[in-house]
């Protein structure tokens, strides 16, 4: 569980979001001393920093002290924090063991198993779906990790469930060595994070860390589809699932017959999936698999792919008003997740993209805009990045500021029929702490036109 090591001295806790507070916090009940620090100073820190002295963290915000970090017996570092933070400089340099939170819970959750999913998109569906999967065949099963509920959450509950469906994120998977998951499962790779990673080669080096600790035992649920998916775990131990669009493979959709087919069966048809998109037809795919390699029989598969629910921020349906369908895909913080947002669109749609530039280039999104796209409002920090790129398509594209004028503008735009489709293919944190939050403002937005 905890290494000895560490009770003789004090745990550097670096970042205090959600990560690192269940981290201090379990390991104070743990009865190890924790000095939990962030950089930034924020009214929401400063009432965790309350909560979390209240319960014996030695707590810092707005700073973090160097030399305690450097005295450390071990550091906890949280996914938003880089590599090259110079608190974590200090604990490389005093030769520090850093993990990442997801590590921690790993350690303490060592009589659960793990189905662990990473990919670039469709990794918190395919989570929640596999927890979704697992518990309507009556297993114990929950989602959590980078979907957002940190993992170590799971190792407070009183009863540990038999299985957990982890969303581990490239940030976790750097600093997670104890990580061995009995099936994993890899989405699809894409660029992404490139304001953190040097190019695509070093994300996708942290994403194989997937593997690290593969054994003969491991499942490994791959997308067929996907020759840099493949290339990831060339040469890895285990057994190998493939899922397939449109061809042959352990799990496949079949485009002609319209059914999701698992292991030769035919167990759902496509117009019983309650997710918008091909993309979601990949994910469910997958998610059966991975249920598959958990023991779930194929025949309690369509019971649960029917009855799941699409996820908040995830191309989801908002409301309908005077005609227009708002649909909500806060999540596609990148340009592969935002191509994959429009081409589920069969029909008109007003596309709303912008936000904290990523380092991305938008030439593939403007090349992915069908005819269906009637126009584009731009906005945030990277609209003046973005509008050029996306007016080589050929639709009218507007700009504007701030987000909810973009919101307000796509609804002026929108006749009945349409769609207003917000996937930004860019981060929130321009205007917004995350994406949930610009999501979360989407829906009101909306819903206020609603009551007009
Ligand atoms: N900070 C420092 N010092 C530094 C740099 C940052 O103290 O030098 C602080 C920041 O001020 C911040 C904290 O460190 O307060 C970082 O927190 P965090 O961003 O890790 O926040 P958490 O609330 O712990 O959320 C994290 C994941 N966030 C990121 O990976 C950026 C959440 O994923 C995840 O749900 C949560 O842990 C639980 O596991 C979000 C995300 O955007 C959804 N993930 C990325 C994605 O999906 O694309 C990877």
């Amino acid at each position: 569980m905890i290494p000895s090591g560490w009770r003789s001295g004090e745990v550097a806790v670096i970042g205090l979001g959600r990560s690192g507070i269940a981290a201090a916090q379990w390991l104070v009940r743990q009865g190890v001393a924790v000095y939990g620090s962030d950089l930034a100073d924020t009214p929401v820190l400063r009432a965790a920093a309350a909560t979390l002295s209240h319960d014996g963290v030695a707590v810092d915000v707005g700073r973090h002290d160097l030399d305690r970090i450097r005295r450390a017996v071990a550091v906890v570092v949280s996914p938003g924090v880089p590599p090259d933070a110079p608190a974590l400089k200090a604990a490389r340099s005093a030769r520090r063991e850093i993990v990442a939170e997801l590590d921690l819970a790993v350690r303490a959750l060592e009589s659960v198993r793990l189905v662990v999913v990473t990919g670039t998109n469709g990794k918190s569906t395919t989570t929640a779906l596999i927890a979704h999967l697992l518990q309507t065949a009556g297993l114990r099963a929950e989602a959590a990790g980078n979907i957002g509920r940190p993992l170590i959450d799971v190792a407070r509950e009183p009863t540990l469930p038999d299985w957990i469906a982890v969303e581990a994120s490239s940030f976790q998977l750097h600093d997670a060595p104890h990580l061995a998951p009995a099936v994993g499962v890899v989405t699809n790779l894409a660029p992404d994070h490139l304001d953190r990673y040097p190019d695509a080669k070093a994300y996708y080096a942290d994403k194989r860390l997937l593997f690290r600790n593969a054994t003969a035992d491991s499942v490994w649920v791959l997308n067929g589809d996907d020759d840099a998916v493949l290339a990831l775990a060339r040469g890895v131990p285990g057994t190998r699932r493939h899922f397939r669009i449109g061809a042959e493979a352990d799990a496949w959709f079949d485009r002609v017959g319209e059914y999701l087919m698992v292991e030769d069966e035919p167990v759902l048809r496509r117009d019983e999936l309650p997710l918008l998109g091909e993309h979601n037809v990949a994910n469910a795919l997958a998610a059966a698999l991975a249920a598959r390699a958990t023991g779930v029989e194929t025949s309690s598969l369509a019971g649960g792919l029917r009855t799941f629910q699409p996820l908040a921020h995830r191309l989801e349906p908002v409301a309908e008003t005077d005609g227009v369908r708002w649909v909500n895909d806060s999540k596609a913080t990148n340009v592969t997740a935002a191509i994959r947002a429009v081409q589920a669109m069969t029909g008109p749609f007003i596309l709303i993209v912008g936000g904290h530039h990523k380092g991305e280039r938008y030439e593939p999104l403007a090349q992915a805009l069908s005819k269906h796209c009637r126009a584009v409002v731009a906005y945030g920090a990277a609209g003046h990045l973005v509008a050029p790129a996306l007016a080589a398509s050929g639709a009218p594209v507007e700009t504007v500021q701030r987000f909810d004028e973009a919101v307000r503008r796509a609804g002026e735009l929108a006749t009945s029929g349409t769609t207003v489709l917000l996937a930004p293919a860019c981060a929130s944190y321009d205007q917004f702490a995350n994406f949930e939050e610009r999501g979360a403002r989407f829906r009101a937005l909306v819903e206020e036109r609603c009551r007009c």
